[in-house]
């Protein structure tokens, strides 16, 4: 009898261990609790749920700018979205606005506004060329290099990763504790256009910088409350994500970047090219157990009424997408003489079409996600 008891604990003992060694499991050792909290709550509800995100929503919209508690979503809706992206890019600068004009004074507030409503944070950092002080836009060769161990202005990206820390420590909570933030440095790696993009560093450099940047602001700045967004541009195969990928230790979130074009892409052509990426990403991330998200999409000025039901859902059909986030409102821009914005405002010829994605249970916006208590754990 007493055999049979123990083995019966022992099995129980096994399963529980067997299942703990295949958990989802954030990549900090030490995260605070409410960032475990939040990648296992995203982790979970990306199996039926996808939140929608804005880029700078609170801050401006089309033809308004810094107006309190308004955003283009939340005037066609109702309600913010469900996770706020924004733009560290000139912190490092010491500058008191973002490259898109934000003061950082008030990215803070934004963020603590958006923390205290229950929804998420991502932050990306479209940084200056550390080499020749140009912007992320500046392709100069071995600017990677320049800023590794060793490098010529090494010491230069260290302090900018002080600013970085200071500015992350500077999001509490009520209790003080540190508001969650989902960071995606150095974005669309595969892409051709930034500094740290594949054609201008390898995949070693790469590697090498992503993981002094986790490192330093994880074990020499004791920031432990960010989850890492490791994100491609293109993918061509899984072989191709993996060149660049800096290792399980260092990221939480497998993402991919991609928009529609005007006008030589048509629906079909841009929902073909975007599940493609999402099809590499997919058993990635289930075999890594990592969240999957769409972060940064959009069709600029949304040509297509039917953009949202036509293109974007089906896009995200059958893939376990945490969030999709869609890019600026900025409004008319002088330097091209055109539109530039990603999300609908009242009025707008994709209006419509939009609430009837809003209506979707599978997507969700702040009232939704503010039920989820995401930086609350549970139970799994
Ligand atoms: C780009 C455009 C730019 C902007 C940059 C960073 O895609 O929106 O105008 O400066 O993102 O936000």
């Amino acid at each position: 009898m007493k055999n049979r008891i123990v083995g019966v604990f022992f099995t129980f003992f096994l399963l529980f261990s067997i299942d703990n060694l295949h958990a989802q499991k954030v990549s900090d050792p030490l995260a605070s609790k409410e960032t475990v909290a939040l990648f296992n709550n995203l982790y979970s509800l990306s199996k039926h749920s996808t939140l929608f995100g804005h880029q700078d929503d609170m801050a401006y919209g089309v033809k308004w700018r810094y107006k309190e508690g308004k955003s283009d979503i939340k005037s066609l809706t109702g309600e913010y979205p469900a996770i706020f992206g924004w733009d560290i890019g000139h912190l490092e600068l010491g500058n008191e606005v973002n490259l898109d004009g934000v003061p950082f004074s008030k990215m803070q507030e934004y963020i603590i506004d958006g923390y205290n409503r229950g929804t998420a944070i991502t932050i990306s950092w479209h940084l200056r060329n550390p080499l020749t002080g140009g912007t992320s836009w500046d392709t100069t060769k071995n600017t990677v290099t320049s800023i590794l161990k060793g490098g010529s202005k090494h010491q230069l990206y260290v302090d900018w990763l002080d600013k970085v820390a200071a500015f992350m420590n500077g999001l509490k909570g009520k209790n003080g504790e540190a508001i969650p933030v989902l960071f995606r440095p150095f974005h669309e790696v595969t892409g051709h256009w930034f500094w740290w993009c594949e054609n201008v560093c390898s995949p070693e450099e790469f590697k090498e910088l992503w993981r002094f940047t986790v490192n330093y602001l994880r074990n020499e700045k004791s920031l432990h409350h960010l989850l890492y967004v490791y994100n491609t541009a293109e993918i061509k195969s899984s072989h191709h994500f993996d060149q660049f990928y800096p290792g399980d230790d260092v990221v939480d979130v497998i993402s991919m970047d991609t928009y529609q074009h005007y006008p030589n892409e048509d629906r079909d052509a841009f929902i073909k090219k975007a599940r493609s990426f999402l099809e590499i990403l997919h058993p990635i991330a289930l075999e890594k157990k990592k969240i999957m998200a769409f972060a940064e999409t959009g069709y600029e000025a949304i040509p297509d009424k039917q953009w949202w039901t036509k293109t974007l859902l089906p896009v995200l059909e059958g893939f376990p997408v945490a969030w999709v986030l869609v890019w600026r409102n900025h409004g008319f821009m002088e330097s091209t003489n055109k539109m530039h914005y990603y999300g609908p405002y009242p009025g707008q010829k994709s209006a419509r079409d939009f609430k009837k994605f809003y209506r979707n249970p599978r997507i969700l916006f702040e009232k939704d996600i503010r039920k989820q208590h995401i930086y609350n754990s549970v139970e799994k």
